[in-house]
């Protein structure tokens, strides 16, 4: 990045870039909307009785804050508490130091964004491979055939040089590339097979394909008896399915269908890669089964080219075991929604809130999100908040729901800061990059971990004074490297204070980090986590260079880590270690999950879903050129599509009256959002299309003016998966009318 007088003037790829190679993707470019704009926060906030609010000294909002915590704690317990978010996209490492935030709160009422899209993915593999934390990578670089489902990559870049990585594919006669997906995307574009599915029937077209492999006995059986357990049953079931009929109710040939289950179980190598188009849509999490019994019982999973588990130096999620006797899992108090991965669905949060349950979660502090805009219902939000005895927001900027909030904090940005990321799940090489601060702290604002320190001072989990003899001992250290008196005496204070258990990030923070060179502070808990990847990855470790043996070898990678400007390798596993990352005792992948079978034999009496009404299928939120998330608040970022139009088919634009570029409504059964329509035949008749991470406001002239489609007016909480309350984002049933009235 070039920066002049505070401002990003120039970004370009870093050829350095272990992952990169200085590939940028289009939203990269644009980043000084992000560190400049007219909402920026910078000083703490504390709202008064007309709505407005006020500056108040750091010291203050923590002591208000921590006194309100503590009292709402002592009179209700934990369960009255929630937190929600805590890292970002691109901003994880204030994560580490929020989750001490929840420990001190005694709640395990941790929310995030997480949880309404990927918390089936990692129930599914709870169930398949033993642990929520196997997670699965994808080699779509390598293998022969590459499917991708509910994705577009082309926009969303969620593989590693996405537009190169989908132009190779396309370009290679030898490697097939099938993409499953109701639109004509540019990924599809570029596709070899386009399944244009029915929106919200991938669970129709995924039996399907099981089933005509089944049928047609192409199931890899040798793989089958080898790595996994309860086939059988499944098996039985897809027997009986009439394949034919299922492809007919995902609006697919029975050919294709055919011809893609053939193509996949006869590739050298093949690999799924998913995303919400998936997630977010009806059956969402028996999708996440399917997709991954796809690529076992061909035989590709574990093996080169195929999906693998992959390893996490510092995990994103947790493991919830299954609520019940001898649990430590909670379920939500109104809404009875269990705990997956650590997390909890925001698709609940607000009927938790607003009720009048002694029970109820009476304060919530949101860092890093904007649920007032990208959580399912906006009104239902808007109406929780208000019933919130204590509302605090950690964020950048002043959002739509900061503006709730009777706390809002400024935070550093992420070019302010240190920073990193842990979306580190690629297989065979991971890296990681520890990005060091542009600019020094703008006004009055401050790095969350100083934030969740100062606030957990306040609230007298920590000492103000800190940890005096072993910052001592940490300097020591770095004088005299070889005596390296730090690990055991850090050892000593864990195992004798069992207090600080839950904060050892913040312990680390307070005396490692302060020895670090160039302010790194914040980045003293990957040295623990540095540590613990070595010991449990000692070989994979070791083949990025690094030639120390035991406690030395985590020493090493942390020095790596710091050293390395544009970010470094960390391991490289092979596709046996991928193997050993299942949880299961047995080592096997246990294929017979009740609850999916059950959903599966269910799927032959499911009606088709209609509605007089609401005729249409909105998919509400796709990823376009100029969206990203809500993060960019100034619109002019957007060099084209500025209000975010309504894609609809040229027979669906005829017979509701609408011309290209006009103005119209878009309406659901729990609002209405005016939408400029753009005439396209690359989305279905019968469905629409609207982008998510517009419906900002933002100052113009004088007002604020929202720019965009508010999509979440439009979805409805309780249209979502029974098992993990995972919205249907993209399957909204709504009607479209020209002009701009409801
Ligand atoms: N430009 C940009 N990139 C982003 C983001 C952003 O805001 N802007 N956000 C980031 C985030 S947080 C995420 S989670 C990822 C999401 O990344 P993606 O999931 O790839 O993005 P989407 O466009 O939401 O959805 C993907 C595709 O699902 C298709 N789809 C819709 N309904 C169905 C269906 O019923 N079945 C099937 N098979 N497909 C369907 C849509 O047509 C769309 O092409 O993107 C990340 N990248
Ligand atoms: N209808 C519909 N709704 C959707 C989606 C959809 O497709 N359709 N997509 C969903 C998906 S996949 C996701 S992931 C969510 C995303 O929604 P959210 O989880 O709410 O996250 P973002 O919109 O990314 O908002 C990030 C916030 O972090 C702030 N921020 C940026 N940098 C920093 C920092 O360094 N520190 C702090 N403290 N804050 C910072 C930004 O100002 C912004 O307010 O939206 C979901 N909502
Ligand atoms: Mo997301």
């Amino acid at each position: 990045m070039r920066t002049e007088d505070g401002r990003i003037t120039s970004v370009r790829g870093d050829k350095k870039h272990p992952l990169s190679q200085g590939y940028l993707c289009q939203k990269a470019a644009r980043l000084d909307f992000y560190q400049n704009h007219a909402d920026r926060l910078t000083a703490p906030l504390r709202r008064k009785a007309d709505g407005t609010y006020e500056e108040i000294p750091w010291d203050t909002a923590f002591r208000e804050i921590a006194e309100k915590i503590v009292a709402i704690r002592t009179a209700h317990g934990g369960r009255a508490l929630a937190y929600y978010g805590g890292g970002g996209q691109g901003n994880h490492l204030g994560g580490v130091y929020g989750r001490g935030l929840v420990e001190a709160m005694g709640t395990r009422f941790h929310y995030s964004a997480l949880a309404q899209e990927k918390t089936g993915d990692f129930w599914v593999n709870g169930k398949l491979f033993g642990r929520q934390t196997c997670h699965v990578a994808e080699a779509v670089e390598e293998a022969e055939v590459v499917v991708f489902i509910g994705t577009n990559p082309w926009q969303a870049h969620g593989i590693r040089n996405a537009r190169d990585t989908v132009r190779a594919i396309a370009k290679d006669p030898k490697r097939t590339m099938i993409v499953i997906d109701p639109k004509r995307t540019e990924t599809a574009e570029l596709a070899d097979i386009h399944l244009r599915v029915r929106p919200g029937t991938d669970a129709f077209l995924l039996t399907a394909l099981l089933a005509a492999i089944a049928q047609e006995e192409r199931e890899n059986m040798a793989y089958l008896s080898k790595r996994t357990r309860g086939y059988e049953k499944l098996r039985e079931a897809l027997l009986d399915v009439p394949v034919a009929d299922y492809a007919a109710r995902a609006g697919v040939p029975e050919e294709d269908v055919r011809r893609v289950a053939r193509t996949i179980a006869g590739a050298k190598s093949a690999a799924v890669r998913i995303d919400l188009g998936l997630q977010q849509s009806l059956h969402s999490t028996l999708n996440s089964y399917l997709e991954k019994v796809l690529t076992i019982v061909t035989g590709h999973f574990g093996e080169p080219g195929g999906n693998a588990l992959h390893s996490f130096i510092m995990p994103l999620i947790g493991h919830s075991d299954d609520v019940g006797p001898g649990s430590k899992s909670w379920k939500t108090t109104v809404t009875g929604m269990p705990e997956i991965g650590k997390l909890f669905p925001p698709n609940v949060l607000p009927a938790e809130i607003d009720n009048d349950d002694p029970g109820r979660v009476r304060a919530l502090v949101v860092d890093s999100a904007n649920p007032a805009l990208s959580g399912a219902d906006t009104a239902a939000w808007t109406a929780a908040f208000a019933k919130l005895e204590l509302m605090v927001v950690v964020d950048v900027a002043m959002t739509e729901t900061a503006r709730h909030a009777h706390y809002i904090l400024p935070a550093a940005t992420q070019f302010e800061k240190w920073e990193t990321t842990f979306f580190t799940m690629e297989f065979p090489t991971q890296m990681l990059h520890l990005r060091r601060p542009l600019f020094a702290q703008a006004a009055n604002t401050l790095p969350e971990p100083e934030i969740y320190r100062r606030l957990l001072v306040a609230m007298g989990e920590l000492p103000a004074r800190g940890f005096p003899f072993l910052r001592a001992v940490a300097r020591f250290d770095r004088r005299y490297p070889r005596l390296r008196l730090f690990p055991a005496a850090f050892g000593a204070l864990m195992r004798r204070n069992r207090k600080l258990r839950p904060y050892a990030a913040f312990v680390l923070y307070d005396t490692l980090g302060r020895a670090l060179p160039d302010g790194a502070a914040a980045v003293a808990p990957l040295w623990g986590a540095a540590h613990l990847y070595a010991k449990k990855h000692p070989d994979a470790v070791r083949k990025i260079r690094l030639s120390s043996r035991g406690a030395d070898l985590g020493e090493e990678l942390f020095a790596r880590l710091l050293e390395n400007r544009s970010g470094a390798t960390i391991s490289t596993h092979t596709y046996d270690d991928a193997r050993g990352f299942i949880r299961h005792a047995d080592g096997l992948i246990h294929l017979d999950v009740p609850e999916m079978l059950t959903e599966i034999m269910a799927l032959a009496d499911e009606a088709p879903p209609t509605s007089a009404d609401y005729p249409l299928v909105l998919i509400a939120g796709e990823r376009r050129s100029y969206n990203a998330n809500t993060i960019y608040r100034n619109p002019a970022w957007r060099k084209k599509d500025g209000d975010g139009a309504l894609h609809i088919h040229p027979e669906d634009a005829a017979k509701y009256g609408l011309a290209d570029g006009a103005s119209a409504t878009c309406t659901s059964s729990r609002g209405s959002v005016p939408v400029r329509v753009a005439v396209t035949d690359a989305t279905l008749p019968g469905v629409v299309t609207l982008p998510h991470g517009y419906g900002m406001d933002y100052p113009n002239g004088g007002g604020r003016v929202v720019t965009g489609p508010i999509l979440n007016l439009l979805t409805d909480a309780a249209h979502c998966d029974p098992i993990t309350a995972t919205p249907y984002h993209k399957f909204v049933p709504v009607r479209v009318m020209a002009g701009e009235t409801a």
